[in-house]
């Protein structure tokens, strides 16, 4: 019943299914597997879609028959899973060149760099199918100010999406771009540090309509925000291009737990909002399993990213057919329609009117809102209880 299908758009990243549990302070603690390898691991689980750094595919140094026969090993895994390549992106923090950033260090032989880097990576994702690609910015900012300009680190960064954009569209390649967000971590501080600095930065492009979002569960957590609200923002302007899945608790470090594994609630509003307005993008899970994890327990979390997507996605249908629950909202949500001509957009007839009406403010502040009984129905209804 919670079968993952082809239709429920679901992909995971190459680095984390076979991220080996490295972290600040311990080495990997799982062996290394191939792209090809993790391709039939996303086969085995079910997954429609696969997602790569360039770098993840193919090492930086290889060389240009080493990266041919790579590609060509992964194309045939994912023709025997039958998986396909929704997203590409480009790995432009780690190699010890980005230690200032790629698009926005200091150092423009960096900058240059990082723009190459791109459009060779843009190149392998096209070879393989890929149409969004994600700009993540991790070492895109400062730990101190007092060496960068920020306006500079803007228009440079700016600058080369516009370029890049160009660079799309002169190789027909179709690409749409996301950018993904994040407060901090590799960084101190990273520019755009939320999907709505994001959004007010994408609308100075030169090319707005090909630049959407990539908003991630943890990211907007980290930053002690409410990411259901980030996503209806983005679907709001009509940006959300890609969504990276996976949970967290507000303030920590960037866990990137199993999607739904530790804030139940946000992600039910979150399945609620994608499948209520009919997100029709993939449903990307950017997270690890956990250091203890051997490959058998990789297994088990992928699977259960995509179960427990499902398990809400019911819930979800439950919420709407639930009568006590609809009757609530109706009350909370009651609307005589007495207030239409008062609402709505603006006329010098209208604010007239609208400045002598004699409101009852004493009688509106004695009405109420059954929020409580309607939100202990939400956790009964998660805790399985209705
Ligand atoms: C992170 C980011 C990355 C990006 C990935 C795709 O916190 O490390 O979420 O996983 O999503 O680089 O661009
Ligand atoms: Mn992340
Ligand atoms: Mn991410």
């Amino acid at each position: 019943m919670y079968d993952p299908k082809p239709e429920h758009k679901f992909s995971f990243g190459l680095w984390t299914v076979g991220n080996p549990g490295r972290d600040p302070f311990g080495d990997a603690v799982r062996d290394t597997r191939n792209p090809s390898q993790l391709v039939d691991l996303l086969g085995e689980v079910g997954a429609w879609g696969v997602n790569f750094h360039d770098n993840d595919l193919v090492p930086i140094d290889a060389s240009p028959s080493e990266r041919d026969r790579i590609v060509s090993d992964f194309k045939k895994a994912l023709e025997r899973n039958g998986i396909v390549v929704p997203m590409a992106t480009t790995n432009l923090a780690y190699d010890p060149v980005f230690r200032d950033g790629a698009f926005t260090s200091n150092d423009p032989e960096v900058r240059a760099f990082a723009r190459q880097k791109t459009m060779r990576a843009m190149d392998l994702g096209a070879e393989v199918g890929a149409k969004i690609y994600v700009f993540w910015g991790g070492r895109e900012g400062t730990e101190t100010d007092a060496g960068k300009d920020a306006i500079d680190a803007l228009k440079w960064y700016r600058e080369a999406l516009n370029y890049l954009c160009e660079y799309s569209m002169d190789q027909g390649y179709g690409y749409r771009f996301a950018l993904e967000a994040k407060p901090n971590e590799p960084r101190g501080d990273i520019y755009l540090p939320t999907t709505g600095s994001m959004l007010g930065f994408i609308s100075t492009l030169d090319h707005p309509e090909m630049v959407g979002l990539n908003p991630e569960t943890a990211h907007e957590h980290m930053a002690g925000l409410n990411f259901m609200h980030a996503i209806a923002q983005a679907i709001d302007a009509d940006k959300l291009f890609h969504i990276d899945l996976n949970d967290q608790k507000f303030g920590r470090y960037d866990q990137d737990f199993r999607f739904g594994s530790e804030m139940i609630k946000q992600a039910f509003y979150l399945v609620q909002i994608l499948e209520d307005t009919g997100y029709s993008g993939s449903r990307h899970f950017d997270a690890h399993a956990y250091r203890s994890s051997d490959y058998e327990d990789v297994k088990a979390f992928a699977r259960g990213c995509m179960r427990t997507y499902l398990i809400l996605k019911e819930k979800v249908e439950q919420f709407k057919n639930d009568s006590e629950i609809q009757d609530l909202i109706a009350e909370a949500r009651a609307d005589d329609g007495s207030m239409d001509p008062h609402l709505g957009s603006y006329s010098s007839e209208k604010a007239k009117a609208l400045k002598a009406y004699p409101f009852d403010r004493s009688a509106l502040g004695k009405r109420s809102k059954p929020y409580e009984r309607l939100d202990q129905l939400l956790i009964e209804l998660l805790l399985g209880a209705r």
